[in-house]
């Protein structure tokens, strides 16, 4: 019989891949793991309880927030709360960087930034949704933590990961060694190891993307939308289109089986419509850590630097080829400020040349 292995015993275990490390990340990810579980127990049972729908308030965004946003939110920053290890959340539920005020946290290292419940417009019919979290050490040594600890770029991370709340809940995550994947096993209530060392294939034959805002979508991404669909038995083409409206169930799915998940800049939406902090950055850490890409369409997202909390960017994230082929599209277009985007000409090697 194949040995069982859960969360706890793998973090323990990989804890010797950062030798001077004292077991707070290790601690925190435990926190997150059990937040998870909770959050998990109430979505699973939605349906039954006064759980679904909205409260009536609108979140930072400008957007409906549904009860169970609010209720993720707060389990996730209770856990890190009694856990210790972290000095400061930011969350995609509150408009400001929250200070985890307790004696134990004050002088933590570590800055959580998460989306508490991805997709949530999905709950109320039964789709998959997820929370997705990315890890940063602060700054400063000591002493209260600021902003400038927390505008950290993409590649700073040290550590990101998500969870699915799907026809299984899983968990996924990354410390800059690799992504490793885990499935709730309801019966023991444990996280185990379910898919070790996740890599994501370089070509796939899926695209994603929200195609109801095509005539506000960038030249590039038109062009890249219909080179999907042509067809083309030397690259299996067309490929397939699947958007559930739940980021993580899109990217989970591309991240096992390949493929592209595109949310562009629109011409109603400059900057695209996902959080670069704690959307953006946490995903295109995992999916590069599974050997993928992720872009704005032009430049690597993990380079792009932060300057808000609520920082939105266009994603082009997934297979490596795709993500190259997109980009390649993109470039034959070039919007008129593009020469703000530094390397840009060194990247393009010649095509769609700015001066
Ligand atoms: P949310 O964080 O408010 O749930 O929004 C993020 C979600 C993503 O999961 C998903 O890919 C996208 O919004 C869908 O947006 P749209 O309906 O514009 O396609
Ligand atoms: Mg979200």
């Amino acid at each position: 019989m194949k040995a069982v292995k859960t969360l706890g015993q793998f973090i323990i275990e990989k804890q010797a891949d950062f030798p001077y490390a004292k077991g707070e990340l290790s601690r925190l990810l435990r926190d997150i793991g059990i937040a998870a579980k909770i959050v998990n127990r109430e979505i699973s049972k939605a349906g039954l309880i006064d759980i679904i729908g909205e409260t009536g308030e609108i979140n930072t965004h400008g957007e409906q927030q549904k009860k169970m946003d609010v209720y993720a939110n707060e389990q996730f920053i209770s856990a890190l709360q009694s856990g210790g290890e972290c000095c400061i959340v930011v969350s995609e539920e509150n408009d400001e960087h929250v200070y985890i005020d307790s004696e134990i946290s004050k002088n933590a290292k570590y800055i959580v930034a998460i989306d508490p419940l991805d997709g949530s417009s999905n709950i109320d019919v039964n789709v998959s949704v997820g929370t997705i979290f990315s890890i940063y050490r602060r700054k400063s040594d000591e002493g209260k933590a600021t902003l400038d600890d927390v505008l950290q770029k993409g590649t700073e991370q040290v550590a990101a990961g998500y969870v699915i709340y799907g026809s299984s809940t899983m968990l996924v995550y990354t410390t800059g060694k690799g992504v490793n994947g885990f499935t709730l096993d309801p019966s023991i209530g444990e996280f185990c190891l379910s898919h070790p060392e996740i890599s994501v294939p370089n070509q796939g034959n899926t695209y994603s993307i929200n195609e109801g805002y095509y005539t506000h979508l960038p030249a590039g991404v038109k062009k890249y939308i219909k080179y999907c669909q042509v067809e083309d038995d030397g690259t299996s083409r067309p490929y397939t289109s699947r958007y559930t409206g739940s980021m993580i169930a899109d990217i989970h799915r591309n991240l096992i089986k390949g493929g592209i998940f595109i949310y562009p800049a629109t011409s109603q939406y400059a900057n695209g419509k996902l959080r670069l902090v704690y959307e953006c950055n946490p995903m295109a850490f995992i999916v590069e850590q599974a050997g993928g890409k992720a872009s704005d369409g032009y430049r690597r997202i993990l380079d792009i630097e932060v300057t808000e909390l609520h920082q939105r960017s266009a994603i082009f994230i997934g297979s490596q080829k795709m993500i190259e082929k997109a980009e390649e599209m993109m470039a034959e277009f070039l919007p008129e400020n593009a020469k703000w985007i530094s390397g840009l000409n060194e990247k393009l090697n010649g095509v769609g040349q700015i001066n």
